[in-house]
């Protein structure tokens, strides 16, 4: 019976485990083989997931960069101006102009920040890492520890979720 399906399987798989195949001059068995072959399946299954939570913390920490930046300009500008600029709404208002400028103002000595295109959408909103406009509140209530709040809406692109980004 052994032997019988051990002459079966030499139908399917004509060399045997141990046997000796020539390739480029060099001999590897298929045994060989079959033991690379699991360990590239072995690592890519641990890889795969790996890097795409490296992926996501880069862009996370990316996106906190840029929060960052825009606090610091801010923090210029209210210096000059005596107060932050002013927006509730959506997206972050003429936070773009008001740092890079020019602005018309005896009180503006910027640009506070320099933003690059890729860094701004059509409606000039400022953009996290995932190309999706941040948003600007001053004054604002939800947070005693800042007096203007930027958030981002983070990986899911969804404002008022878990993995929001915000400067507070
Ligand atoms: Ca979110």
């Amino acid at each position: 019976m052994k032997r019988y399906i051990s002459n079966f399987l030499l139908n399917f798989f004509p060399l045997r485990l141990g046997e000796r195949v020539r390739v480029r001059g060099k001999g590897i068995t298929l045994l060989e083989i079959l033991v690379v072959m699991a360990i590239i399946a072995v690592l890519s299954a641990i890889a795969t997931p790996a890097l795409g939570n490296a992926r996501r913390r880069a862009m996370s920490v990316k996106t906190e960069s840029v929060i960052a930046s825009i606090e610091a300009a801010l923090s210029m500008y209210g210096t000059d101006f005596g107060d932050y600029p002013a927006f509730e709404g959506e997206g972050t208002g003429s936070l773009t102009e008001l740092l890079q400028g020019p602005v018309e103002s005896r009180f503006w000595k910027g640009p506070y920040m320099r933003f690059k295109t890729a860094d701004i959408d059509g409606g000039n909103n400022i953009l996290d890492a995932w190309k999706t406009p941040l948003s600007y509140r001053y004054p604002q209530d939800g947070h005693t520890n800042v007096p203007y709040i930027i958030i981002s809406a983070g990986p899911d692109r969804e404002m008022g979720t878990a993995d929001d980004i915000g400067n507070w």
